[in-house]
């Protein structure tokens, strides 16, 4: 049933790009390639016809910090070439804003609270959770990681043997040289950057102008906390630095139009009321996806994405049966549609949650539990346990990392600019939250008990709960405790950034 339909859809799909289905009805068929016709000045290895995988992903590279979004100050040449030449795609969320549940949903195609202990950071990933870099490994890939892979945690404690992400390399070259001749492949690169601590100053001397900054509406405009987004960017900027290394290297063998590029984050920007948050600054991510083998490029499409739909998506296209339990949806066909704007009005909203992420936020190592759905006109957001310190209990806000506008922002919480700001970053917050965001962008003003708004409230609110049930979210359904009593696999201290050689 599943290959029909991808057949149907492909073959509806080659009315309209270019490069017809052919290509992938071969691949399914398990027919042998024909010498494509790239523009290519190396020749090895040779791939069979189905899509090789590159899959770029940032860690704390939130949105809209792209030139293609709209970021008038950082330069991402790479990631505004892949919008440019493939799909933008401006309303992709990560499935919770903190690095290991955010890996895990990327690579199961699960939503987070079903991966067990998985939900939370710094944990493992039960192995009867199939992946799919090793599904496609199973069919004839070739497949590598390159830095930061599923994580942090431990893998091993799991069941696995080596990261649910693949088999590390050290360099993308080394990698591709090992691809056996006429294999596909499937590669992970997680960069390092722009995870905290930053080197400071390092934005401003690498030319990024201080006073070109748009300070979001949460944050004080003061000039640590725009020298701390300068250096941020210069991290944004080396992530989008490798990933263009890796396609060049693509680009000369003439591997790159047969390779979906993605390239995104894992979850929002390491700032206060951004990353573990579930406003658009902390789960909102940076998307766009090249393959001009099928998928028109030019286009920027607003449908709501979840980057939990990567696993699926990156199956389908590769012709590869997904495992039952795989329940998030592949977009595969809205990238071949070669259409923009609102494709599917199916996905007319996306589901992002957070249960633990550091472990010494709150004694006893609780977490904050919450979940949200998010639709073009509003942010509706859950928080099953109110009484807890949405930023981790004060003084520390462990919750928060630990940086200058942080810092900045503790050290003023007393002055009349900042201190409405300090209470949205890192106060309680009630049991429900409501945001209009056509006319509140910055998700600022709650209005959950606002009359006005009451039937949207309560509409979103029983989608919501329709959502979690009918994917079985132990917090609706039962033994959502279970989050707060999984082992912390982590140092309850501030987690080290491991830096990789530059
Ligand atoms: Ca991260």
């Amino acid at each position: 049933m599943h290959r029909r339909d991808l057949l149907r859809r492909l073959g509806v799909a080659a009315g309209v790009a270019a490069a017809g289905g052919p290509l992938v009805s071969r691949a399914l068929a398990g027919a042998r390639p024909r010498a494509a016709a790239a523009p290519t000045v190396l020749r090895a290895p040779r791939s069979d016809d189905r899509p090789s995988i590159l899959f770029c992903i940032g860690d704390d590279w939130g949105w809209p910090h792209t030139g293609a979004l709209g970021d008038k100050v950082v330069r991402t040449p790479t990631f505004d070439r892949v919008a440019r030449e493939g799909v933008l795609l401006p309303y992709t969320y990560c499935a919770s804003p903190s690095c290991t549940p955010s890996r895990g949903s990327i690579l199961t195609g699960q939503m987070f609270w079903r991966l067990e202990e998985g939900g939370n950071l710094w944990s493992t990933l039960p192995k009867k959770f199939q992946v799919y870099p090793d599904l496609l490994e199973a069919a004839g890939y070739h497949v590598g990681l390159m830095r930061k892979g599923w994580g942090p945690g431990d893998f091993k404690a799991g069941g696995w043997t080596r990261n649910p992400a693949g088999p590390t390399f050290k360099t993308f070259d080394e990698f591709f040289k090992s691809i056996p001749d006429g294999k596909p492949f499937c590669f992970w690169f997680g960069s390092l950057d722009p995870h905290r601590a930053y080197e400071p100053g390092s934005g401003a001397a690498s030319g990024l102008r201080a006073e070109a900054v748009s300070v979001p509406p949460m944050l004080p405009d003061a000039p640590e906390v725009r020298q701390d987004i300068l250096d941020y960017y210069f991290e944004c900027e080396r992530c989008d630095r490798d990933a263009g290394e890796m396609i060049a290297v693509l680009e000369r063998a003439g591997r790159l139009d047969n390779t979906i590029v993605f390239m995104t984050g894992d979850n929002g920007w390491p700032f206060p009321r951004g990353k573990t948050n579930l406003y658009d600054h902390g789960c909102r991510q940076p998307m766009a996806v090249r393959w001009p083998a099928r998928a028109k490029g030019g286009r920027a499409v607003e449908d709501f994405l979840s980057l939990s739909e990567i696993a699926p998506t990156v199956l389908e296209a590769a012709g590869v049966e997904r495992p039952a339990d795989m329940h998030a949806r592949s977009f595969l066909d809205v990238l071949v549609s070669g259409k923009s704007g609102r494709v599917d009005p199916r996905r007319d909203r996306v589901v992002v949650g957070r249960e633990r992420h550091h472990g010494g936020a709150r004694p006893g190592c609780l977490g904050y539990p919450q979940r949200m759905m998010r639709t073009h006109e509003y942010l509706y957001i859950r928080n099953f346990l109110p009484e807890r310190w949405p930023a981790g209990d004060p003084p520390g806000y462990e919750d928060c990392d630990g940086g200058p506008t942080k810092k900045f922002m503790t050290e003023h919480r007393q002055d009349p600019a900042v201190a409405p700001l300090f209470e949205l970053c890192f106060g309680k917050r009630p049991a429900e939250e409501l945001y209009d965001c056509r006319k509140d962008p910055g998700q600022l003003k709650n209005l959950a008990a606002d009359p006005a708004y009451a039937d949207a409230r309560k509409r979103l609110a029983a989608d919501l709960d329709a959502f979690l049930r009918e994917t079985k979210d132990p917090r609706v359904v039962g033994g959502g405790e279970k989050f707060d009593e999984y082992p912390y696999r982590g140092s309850v201290g501030a987690p080290a950034k491991a830096k990789a050689p530059k």
